[in-house]
């Protein structure tokens, strides 16, 4: 039998939110892309969601969905984080001024919704992206959370993410059954 489990990859816009899932899913991601409007630099922009998926052997399936960037499609954070195993928020290291939005993302999230996530620095790869302690002490609602730097285009990069996020899903559950 199918087990599936789902993660949110959510983050500002352009912070390489379906990059990142591109890079692991097996299927071709399904994306609902757009080109942005005027005045954005940038061509193709999520509306509504993506979704990737891995299959594990023994009928894991983790399914993955990637929120649209541009707040005025936040309508969609609950929709797609109904029954997630936990989430990732992405923030290009390499744009402070994309930050604040960053940690009213967190906010929102925390408000919604109690499972566990990790922070993600994204363009690791570039030189002027922010060590993890330059983006702690710049973010809100971030104090204890784990930071990854990663490379949204590499598969490695994504692995190592998904594994501190389910490192975090898995203390989380043992911590329940503790208390019973
Ligand atoms: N060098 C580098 N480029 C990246 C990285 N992550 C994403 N990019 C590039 O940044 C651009 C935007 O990435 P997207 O994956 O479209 O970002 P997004 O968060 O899905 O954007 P929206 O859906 O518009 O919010 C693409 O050209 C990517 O190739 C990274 O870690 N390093
Ligand atoms: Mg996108």
């Amino acid at each position: 039998m199918e087990r599936v489990f789902k993660i949110v990859v959510t983050g500002p816009f352009n912070s390489g939110k379906t990059t990142f899932i591109s890079a692991i899913s097996e299927i071709d991601v399904v994306s609902t892309e757009r080109k942005t409007g005027s005045g954005r630099k940038k061509c193709n922009t999520t509306v509504a969601m993506d979704f990737g998926r891995i299959t594990f052997p023994d009928g894991y399936v983790l399914h993955l969905y990637g929120t649209p960037g541009q707040d005025r499609f936040d309508f969609m954070w609950e929709i797609l984080s109904e029954g997630m195993l936990g989430y990732v928020v992405l923030v290009d290291g390499s744009k402070p001024d994309t930050f604040e939005e960053a940690g009213g993302i967190v906010a929102a999230f925390k408000a919604m919704s109690d499972k566990p996530f990790v922070l993600v620095v994204t363009r690791s790869d570039r030189k002027d992206c922010l060590s993890p302690d330059k983006v702690r002490k710049n973010i809100d609602h971030i104090a204890d959370v784990d930071i990854v730097r990663c490379d949204a285009r590499k598969l490695g990069d994504v692995k190592d993410v998904l594994l501190a996020l389910l490192e975090r899903v898995m203390e989380r559950a043992e911590a329940l059954e503790r208390a019973g």
